[in-house]
């Protein structure tokens, strides 16, 4: 006999097709129980499998534990009970040692359910491996290098089925010339159901299967049998075989048939069925995963002709394919025993990204859209007179701010727009906007390159790609002059701060930086920790940074530590008064803006007790929520 090859094996134990076992007595067998009849627990098993069958009645469950059990003679049941091993065919081994047959069953409820049954040896009779004689169910079974004159794994005479198995390497012979169903044979009826049949060999008749008279095969992979009359299958009289595949027999024709009444339905096999007693079969290769000796896998592949290419039938609502998956995917069955089930992916541009996860399923140098904030834009207010504390109005420089940044299927930044929508300059200075990125890759510096911003006062001095020079880390000036953008409307102090001035158009800007190469990760950036500032009034070396932000490489450090700034460099203290209060501040969410020369904490009340807890107490400081705000201290554009 051939050795098994490795297919995978994952046949799963099923809830039994037909219920009979719920309502009776459930015994045990185990080579090392004590053998104690009636067999209620393990420890008192018996140790056989006739013995336990005697003791049952019918209805009764009966459990085999782990281990090989060698057969002097094969094992009977006549009776109305399951037979069932406890952790799946890999690990009850019911051995026919080459001297009988394994099993014969003749009951129409009778269940065997989940052994490997092998070395049966029947070469005069029928079923090397298992005979149904007239009614039972074999299921979730690895039927192996068993022989027989009729059925070398199973052979079932008048009703009967085998479901959800692999069949495997059995030898339909009567050591002579006779051979009929190497892995299968049905006499006068029976059905093999979601089964593997393979590498079975038959001297006469159907390598894989023999149906004579009567038979149904329906789902089956058939696959790598051989026999000189019909390698895969061989057919006589009134046989029905749906949703099958034949393919890769040996030995003769794939398919052979004889007699009157049989019928194909939905079948893959070759050379093509008559047209007489065939409906939608097909000649197409099946498409396993893999065919090379040793490494079988018939699976279907993506893209293979059997898929959905079946016929529904009732019993497949409530079925399982050999895997144990749902029979039916993607609401038409498939032909062979594994239902394909993963969902087809589109790929439209190829980039390895699914269309539905792709940002730009149709462009394949781009696949993600990565917001920052998540949603909507974030807001920033700033206070011109640093280091003294000015008005502390917070609108001498209003702007809201969106970073939308594109990677590619590898995660690779192709580009950034920084969006920046001026809003408001409550200012009598010409003040510049920038940022730079304090935990970007220092490369960046070179390896950027900007467009989008408007400078047109001459006092910033960039590199060729577009970053502020004399700068350490990537540094970024979108604007040098807010006069420039927001027209000022003629009357009030600045722009957008007076309720009573007209309203100015907001002026948006968008900042394209782009990455010279394709390997930057959005961690290259860093930019949730960017670092915006204002430039005061066209003078380079005064910023104003959010408090505890850095300033850059251009500041004029004298500054600091002067009017009401208690800045201290050396430990790390930016931008804070000796009050603990800011000079400027960074909410998510666009933020509504004190008028004219309204202290900022007479219209947000928990402005400041917010601002000296560090953020830890009123983090929601800015929400209109009651006795949050004095909505009159606001400005309330009046044509917005
Ligand atoms: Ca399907
Ligand atoms: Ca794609
Ligand atoms: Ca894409
Ligand atoms: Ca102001």
């Amino acid at each position: 006999m051939k050795t098994l090859k490795h297919i995978s094996i994952t046949l799963i134990l099923l809830l039994s097709f037909t219920a009979n076992a719920s309502t009776g007595t459930t015994r045990y067998v185990s080579l090392s129980g004590s053998n104690t009849a009636p067999f209620l627990t393990l420890s008192t098993a018996a140790n056989t499998f006739q013995a336990a069958i005697n003791a049952s009645s019918n209805g009764d469950l009966i459990l085999v534990e782990n281990g090989t059990y060698t057969l002097t003679t094969f094992i009977s049941i006549t009776k109305s009970i399951t037979l069932r091993s406890i952790n799946g065919p890999n690990n009850v081994i019911i051995d026919g040692n080459g001297v009988t047959k394994c099993f014969e069953i003749n009951n129409f409820t009778a269940i065997v359910d989940g052994f490997t049954i092998m070395n049966g040896y029947n070469p005069s009779g029928f079923g090397g491996g298992v005979n149904i004689k007239n009614g039972g169910l074999v299921q979730n079974c690895i039927i192996k290098e068993n022989q027989a004159r009729d059925g070398g794994g199973i052979a079932i005479d008048d009703s009967g089925a085998i479901m959800n198995s692999i069949i495997m390497n059995n030898l339909a012979s009567d050591n002579g010339v006779s051979g009929y169903g190497g892995g299968v044979r049905l006499l006068n009826g029976g059905e093999a159901r979601n089964c593997l049949i393979t590498e079975n060999v038959s001297v006469k008749y159907g390598g894989g299967v023999n149906i004579w008279n009567a038979g149904n095969v329906f789902n089956c992979t058939i696959t790598k049998n051989s026999a000189p009359n019909g390698a895969g299958i061989r057919t006589r009289n009134n046989s029905m075989i749906k949703n099958t595949i034949i393919y890769y027999n040996t030995g003769g024709v794939n398919w052979e048939v004889n007699g009157i009444g049989y019928q194909y339905y939905n079948c893959a096999t070759t050379p093509a069925l008559g047209s007489s007693y065939s409906t939608d079969c097909i000649t197409n290769i099946p498409a396993f995963i893999n065919i090379t000796s040793g490494s079988e896998d018939y699976h279907l592949q993506s893209g293979s002709a059997c898929i959905d290419a079946g016929y529904n039938l009732s019993w497949m609502n409530t079925s399982f394919d050999l895997d144990g998956n749902n029979r039916i995917f993607n609401s038409i069955v498939d032909m062979g025993c594994y239902e394909f089930n993963t969902p087809t992916i589109i790929d439209t541009d190829g980039d390895g990204i699914p269309d539905d996860e792709d940002d730009f399923p149709n462009d394949p140098g781009k696949a993600f859209i990565n917001n920052f904030p998540a949603s909507g834009y974030g807001s920033l207010g700033f206070e011109d007179l640093w280091p003294g504390t000015g008005d502390y109005d917070f609108n001498d420089i209003i702007v809201d701010y969106r970073f939308v940044t594109i990677t590619n299927a590898s995660n690779k930044v192709v580009k950034i727009n920084g969006t920046f929508v001026v809003k408001a300059s409550g200012a009598y200075l010409r003040n510049g906007f920038g940022f730079n990125l304090p935990n970007a890759n220092i490369s960046l510096i070179s390896g950027l390159n900007i467009s989008g911003y408007d400078l047109r006062e001459g006092f910033i001095t960039l590199n060729s790609n577009g970053t502020e020079s004399g700068q350490s880390k990537p540094t970024i000036i979108v604007f040098d002059d807010v006069f420039n953008l927001l027209t000022h409307p003629g009357i009030g102090t600045g722009v957008n701060t007076e309720n009573w001035a007209p309203f100015v158009p907001y002026d948006t800007l968008t900042i394209t930086m782009t990455p010279s190469t394709l390997n930057y990760t959005m961690n290259d950036f860093s930019m949730e920790t960017w670092n915006p500032f204002i430039i005061v009034n066209h003078e380079r070396g005064k910023e104003v940074h959010l408090i505890n932000y850095p300033p850059t490489d251009l500041v004029n450090q004298s500054f600091f530590g002067t009017w009401e700034d208690n800045s201290n460099p050396s430990q790390g203290k930016y931008y804070r008064s000796l009050n603990g209060l800011p000079w400027a501040i960074n909410i998510t969410e666009p933020f509504e803006w004190p008028r004219e020369k309204i202290e900022i904490g007479w219209a947000y009340f928990h402005f400041i007790e917010w601002a000296q807890s560090s953020g830890a107490t009123y983090p929601d400081w800015y929400k209109n929520y009651p006795g949050y705000r004095n909505n009159g201290n606001l400005y309330h554009p009046n044509n917005p």
